[in-house]
């Protein structure tokens, strides 16, 4: 990446500084990327895209070759997850950009900011069924937050850089720029700063002295039993800091969502773990005994609550949320504080502290309130020891998680190896530099469960739409944000086969990542629903594999089976040392469960637990 800035900065110097310059729109599109900051795109070339491609070799951004339009889309994700920058992939018209879609759709449904680029034929030929015409910006209507058709070259650059602003402001989304080939070869004039857009906003500025501010924090002053609900949005607003400093002033209690997991550090005594369909039991009867519920930046998705007529019946709820079509969506709340989670905590935190204040001392004035308004008792008082004692008892000894200290029975379990990934970036003291990229199934929940992530950031998995063969891909954009990291994909033997084309972009690019396949000869969290719910009928759900490790060695990456307990932590200490990607075959447990688990149409306190015959513990207080 070095290489890169040095490229860009050599071409900067040599680049027209200001004024209209005319420019091919080829030209303009990497002219504005490159002003907008991108240093490397992810694509594959085709006829309605060759006027742009030809254009890229000049420009000093990187391309990485991928071998599937699909991988492009999942690499500018995981770029985008890992750098908080937007992400950006290229294709042609037809099948490369119907490729993407799969990609655009992940990105759309765990709000994430990535451009996409696609050829499209000719203008004059629009609506003629052209030989690779689609209506791509028809096809992604619904899966992208804004989508444009270019055809002139001068309406380039504003829509591109539009496009941008969009893709990253507010609720940030994908969206994509389909050019056609005319416009990509017709010339124009050019200044960056002409084409700058109106600023994104997306919501009225939260006035501090609103009565929903002034309302929410009579709920948090009522609270004897709260619980802060940690979101992605905390992760998007870079709130991470005010969420750790409001957690601790007031003594709240944090359960994370699946794509909050590393917003707040795991280790924290207030940390709680993850809620929901496989999150840890203390969490859901936590949140399910609260008198308030504190959402920052997550939007009560299902399986987040469980049976909806049946969540936290108890709790008020305070939802602070940036889009406002996602309060009272799901859950009913008492108070919405809409606005960005850092700009919001930001200004509640000073109020609560004059609230406080005025508590503590009751003959001082307000500046913004009549006295009369103020309560009498202050938030965050000595009433949530007791609370949390309670949830620390309800937790038991959370060590038994730490399974590194159950005796070696013979099985090797999934959780084993995730613990062991987790234990070696301990070890090496470099938790806070290991990115790990998981696929959809079982193996992401184990993750979620079994790695403990004190980082923003580190976590880079499909939430709401939960896409198979998202992992390589995504650790392959993650490890070129941060070539800094260790990066890990954790992969199914199911999902990973939908993608391993991308071992050859790896080898391609040189990067070296780190790949664990957790190979249980199924399509496991399939297998896991038809032994619970359709009478241990393994419809289809049994997978074949090729040999992962010889797979490897076909693309020149080295490799190593592994079958016993005892070999996996020298597997994983060699594969994180290695000069160069390593893949490791996993070969687990074939009928293992996640638990605890909520079936469909449970409330969140209704978990199945680990069946007692298994020789792994789930937690401490199983009966
Ligand atoms: C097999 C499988 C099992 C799963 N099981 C679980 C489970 O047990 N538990 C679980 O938690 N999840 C689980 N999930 C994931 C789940 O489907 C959702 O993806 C996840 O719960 C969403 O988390 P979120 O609401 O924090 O993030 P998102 O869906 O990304 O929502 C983030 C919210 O934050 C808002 N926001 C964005 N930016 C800001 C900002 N700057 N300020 C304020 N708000 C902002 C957004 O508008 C949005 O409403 C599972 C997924 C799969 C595939
Ligand atoms: C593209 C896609 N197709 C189908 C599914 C449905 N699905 C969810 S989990 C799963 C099984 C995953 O199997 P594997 O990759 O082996 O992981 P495991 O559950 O065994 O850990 C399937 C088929 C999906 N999420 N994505
Ligand atoms: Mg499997």
């Amino acid at each position: 990446m070095e290489q890169i800035a040095e490229r860009q900065e050599a071409r900067r110097s040599t680049s027209p500084s200001s004024g209209p310059a005319r420019m091919t729109g080829a030209q303009i599109l990497w002219e504005v990327l490159q002003r907008e900051g991108v240093e490397v795109v992810f694509g594959y070339p085709g006829g309605a895209i060759m006027p742009a491609y030809d254009a890229l070799p000049a420009s000093g951004i990187h391309h990485v070759l991928v071998r599937h339009e699909q991988g492009a889309a999942h690499m500018a994700d995981g770029y985008a997850r890992a750098s908080g920058k937007v992400g950006v992939c290229i294709a042609t018209s037809g099948p490369g950009a119907t490729n993407l879609v799969t990609g655009i759709a992940t990105a759309m449904l765990d709000s994430i900011p990535v451009v996409c680029v696609t050829g499209q034929v000719s203008s004059s030929l629009l609506g003629s069924d052209a030989f690779q015409e689609i209506d791509i910006t028809g096809i992604t209507l619904p899966i992208t937050k804004h989508n444009y058709l270019v055809t002139r070259a001068e309406d380039l650059a504003y829509a591109l850089r539009e496009a941008f602003e969009v893709a990253r402001s507010g609720r940030p989304g994908p969206v994509l720029v389909d050019i056609t080939k005319d416009a990509q070869q017709g010339t124009a004039l050019f200044n960056f700063e002409d084409a700058t857009p109106p600023a994104y906003r997306p919501h009225p500025m939260l006035r501090a002295e609103s009565a929903e501010m002034h309302r929410a924090i009579e709920l948090m002053r009522a609270s004897t039993k709260p619980v802060i609900l940690a979101g992605h949005g905390i992760i998007h607003s870079g709130a991470e800091r005010e969420v750790l400093a409001f957690a601790e002033r007031y003594q709240i209690p944090v359960a994370t969502t699946l794509l909050g997991l590393g917003a707040f550090p795991a280790s924290h005594p207030l940390a709680l773990g993850m809620m929901g369909m496989h999150g840890e039991s203390w969490v859901n009867h936590a949140i399910q005994q609260a008198d308030l519920l504190l959402a920052f930046g997550m939007r009560f998705d299902d399986r987040v609550t469980g049976n909806l007529a049946q969540y936290a019946p108890n709790a008020k709820k305070i939802h602070i949320e940036i889009d406002p079509s996602e309060i009272n969506k799901n859950v009913k709340v008492d108070v919405a504080l809409i606005g960005d989670l850092k700009e919001v905590l930001n200004t509640l935190e000073p109020l609560i502290h004059n609230f406080n204040y005025k508590a503590t001392n009751p003959d001082a004035s307000s500046s913004t309130q009549s006295s009369e308004s103020w309560p009498k008792a202050k938030v965050g008082r000595d009433a949530t020891k007791a609370w949390l004692r309670e949830i620390r008892n309800m937790k038991g000894d959370a060590a038994v998680r730490d399974i590194i200290n159950l005796p070696d029975n013979g099985h090797l379990y999934a959780a084993h190896v995730i613990n062991d990934i987790w234990q070696e970036a301990k070890a090496a003291g470099r938790l806070d530099k290991t990115i790990i990229a998981t696929d959809v199934g079982q193996h992401q929940m184990w993750e979620a469960q079994y790695f403990k992530h004190e980082d923003t950031r580190t976590l880079i998995t499909s939430g709401g739409l939960g896409t198979m063969g998202f992992a390589l891909p995504a650790a392959i954009g993650a490890k070129i944000a941060r070539p800094d990291c260790d990066v890990w994909c954790i992969a199914g033997d199911g999902g990973f086969q939908m993608t391993a084309a991308e071992l050859s972009t790896i080898v391609q690019e040189n990067i070296h990542i780190n790949v664990a396949v957790i190979n249980n000869g199924f399509l496991g969290m399939v297998r896991q629903w038809q032994e619970a719910f359709y009478d241990k009928n393994y419809a289809c759900s049994p997978i074949l594999s090729p040999d992962f490790v010889k797979l490897a060695e076909a693309h020149g990456i080295p490799g190593a089976h592994v079958t016993e307990r005892k070999q996996v932590t020298p597997t994983v200490t060699k594969a994180r040392t290695a000069p160069t990607a390593f893949v490791m075959n996993f070969s687990v447990e074939k009928e293992d469960g996640v638990y605890p688990m909520i079936a469909p149409g449970a409330a969140l306190h209704e978990m199945v637990r680990r069946p007692q015959k298994d020789p792994l513990l789930e937690t401490a207080e199983d009966e």
